[in-house]
């Protein structure tokens, strides 16, 4: 009750005067100069449910036009739930919370001169000027900025495979060590090295939890051998560890893995298949860094015929309405 709210309010306090002032114009921007959104504001003020969202799906991780209609499908279902959809981008330097249908549009069909940005990017992208797609590390960093506890994405960055040669560690584990926002995910694809990635949260610090499961869920597969830390089986139960770690201050995030939907797994063999020869492909070109996640995703839609795309709209989908649910219990507990 009372202590949440204070809580959320000393977390915004920064936030608050900026949001006050804004009932006359649609958006404003805050004092670190990032613009919310009129709708996702309106939220934040009278603590309704509100669900932030990556870009970097959008302009990296699908081809258009498919990467627009999920994103609009996305936040329709949050809509559908009864919560506020938060989608994070940078737009020509300016942080953006929540995105009009334009924007999104733009995000979706000029993917070629949006820069990907993750934590390490972000002040880059903002002094140049520059279109922006948040990763999760971003994402989570400037949705917690804003006062959002709960964001939805379809995969977190890890621990890739040989990573004990190429340090290759996704920024999305530190930040989830370092920035506390409960990530909503079908875990991590097979493309990383899942034990490691486990570890690695463990030594971060960060609550992972499997949604109503024992096990670790691998993104297109509902199964990835590794069992999870912890489990969650309903929506109330993921907004009281989320409740109770705010209570406690604690400044690091939780991963929330809720496995693919059933119906939509079927062509876990195949894309598991396809992962292993896209990894060996892009170990002969050579690729390093930011790169290597996209060429990935690229390759195995291309290998599959397109169904790791259809898996990949699905669960995302999927962990909307999951992510939704657990949001307006969240809200519903600091009434
Ligand atoms: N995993 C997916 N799809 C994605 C990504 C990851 O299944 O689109 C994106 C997310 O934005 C994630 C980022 O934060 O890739 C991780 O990139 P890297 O591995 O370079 O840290
Ligand atoms: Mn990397």
């Amino acid at each position: 009750g009372q202590t949440w709210q204070r809580r959320i309010a000393s977390l915004s306090g920064h936030l608050t005067g900026a949001l006050s002032n804004a009932f006359s114009t649609p958006e404003s921007a805050t004092a670190q100069g990032i613009v919310v959104g009129a709708e996702v504001q309106r939220a934040l003020r009278t603590g309704a449910a509100v669900v932030a969202l990556e870009s970097t799906i959008i302009s990296h991780g699908m081809p258009f036009p498919q990467n627009l209609e999920t994103a609009r499908a996305v936040e329709s279902v949050i809509r559908e739930q009864g919560a506020v959809p938060a989608t994070i981008a940078i737009l020509d330097g300016v942080p953006h919370i929540g995105l009009t249908d334009d924007q999104l549009h733009s995000l979706a069909s000029q993917a070629g001169r949006v820069r990907k940005t993750s934590r390490r990017d972000l002040a880059y992208v903002m002094a140049r000027r520059l279109h922006g797609a948040t990763t999760v590390s971003a994402t989570m960093l400037l949705a917690a900025r804003a006062g959002i506890r709960i964001f939805v994405t379809g995969g977190i960055g890890g621990v890739h495979r040989g990573a004990e040669s190429t340090m290759d560690v996704s920024a999305d584990l530190t930040e989830l060590g370092r920035t506390p926002v409960a990530v909503v995910c079908a875990g991590a694809k097979s493309i990383l090295d899942i034990p490691r990635t486990l570890e690695y949260l463990e030594t971060q610090g960060v609550s992972v939890a499997a949604y109503g499961t024992n096990e670790f869920p691998a993104f297109f597969t509902r199964r990835s051998g590794c069992r999870a830390p912890m489990r969650i089986d309903t929506p109330e139960e993921g907004a009281a560890l989320i409740q109770a770690a705010l209570q406690l201050n604690l400044d690091n995030g939780i991963v929330i893995g809720v496995p693919v939907p059933e119906a939509a797994a079927s062509a876990g063999e195949r894309v598991e298949r396809a992962t292993q020869q896209a990894l060996a492909e892009a170990g002969k070109r050579g690729l390093a860094g930011a790169a290597v996640t996209p060429f990935l995703l690229q390759r195995i839609r291309e290998l599959t015929g397109g169904a790791s795309l259809d898996t990949n709209i699905a669960l995302i989908k999927h962990n909307a309405a999951i992510g939704s649910k657990i949001a307006i219990a969240l809200a519903a507990a600091a009434h």
